[in-house]
């Protein structure tokens, strides 16, 4: 396989997970990226509080605008290449775009991130993968990061955009939503049949994106993993498995 002796610097939120384990499923798909390729990389924590400062000095752009005020949002994760130049590193945001610039910066003909050119096709996949969260993620799962969320100030970011209370997992509320996530899991499965991956027998981006938000799930809710992971007959959570050896902290 191709190697390159790169300097990346990963832009993460700092967690209370062992190994500071990220929580974000989109800075999560840069590292198991990163690793699977093999990119050495190192990781700056940033905050909540701190992204837009971080982003600004860094140089790396928004990725949207905040709908209330307009003004530019700024995201983790960013990349700061120094590989060919430490004085005019390339920086990269958004997490898809910085997929496409490492396939295309250091490709690797046996390992693929992007299958096919469209970066739409590629959001649409994503979007869908994502589906599985929409029922749980505001009444239950972002309950849980703040548990595991760092530092305070960054809690009190996140507890300001939350329902203030989580719906139990075992209320009827929380059944019923949980069943929706469970029958959008196996929609998922029904689409990859037989297939080890969406990449087929090697992971791809689509793999990793859905990694990423299932460690979101398990990282910060036990109880609602505990419900997920058996769908299928413990599908995604033998996914979970076969990605451990990519999410390696550095
Ligand atoms: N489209 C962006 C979305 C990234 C994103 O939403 N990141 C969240 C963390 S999961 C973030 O930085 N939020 C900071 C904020 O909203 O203040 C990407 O794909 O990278």
């Amino acid at each position: 396989m191709a190697t390159f002796n790169t300097k990346i610097t990963l832009y993460d939120l700092p967690t209370a997970l062992p190994h500071n384990q990220p929580v974000s499923p989109f800075t999560s798909v840069i590292r198991y990226a990163l690793n699977y390729k093999q990119l050495p990389f190192t990781t700056f924590w940033s905050s909540n509080t701190t992204i837009e400062a971080d982003a600004i000095a860094a140089g790396a752009s928004p990725t949207s605008t905040h709908p209330d005020t307009g003004k530019p949002r700024y995201t983790v994760p960013f990349i700061v290449d120094s590989t060919i130049s430490t004085t005019s590193p390339v920086v990269v945001s958004d997490s898809l775009a910085i997929i496409q610039y490492l396939d295309n910066t250091y490709p690797d003909p046996q390992r693929p991130l992007l299958v096919g050119d469209s970066l739409a096709l590629h959001a649409l996949a994503r979007e869908k993968i994502a589906e599985f969260l929409d029922p749980i993620s505001m009444p239950m799962v972002y309950h849980g990061v703040l548990e595991i969320l760092q530092p305070e100030e960054a809690k009190a970011v996140l507890r300001s955009r939350i329902p203030p209370k989580a719906t139990k997992a075992d209320s009827p509320e929380g059944r019923a939503l949980l069943d929706a996530s469970k029958n959008a899991l196996s929609d998922l499965a029904r689409v990859m049949g037989e297939q080890r991956w969406f990449g087929g027998d090697r992971p791809v981006y689509e793999d990793f994106m859905l990694l990423g938000y299932l460690n979101f799930v398990r990282h910060s809710r036990v109880d609602v993993w505990g419900i997920l992971k058996t769908v299928e007959d413990g599908r995604f959570e033998r996914m979970v498995g076969d990605g451990e050896k990519w999410a390696r902290m550095e």
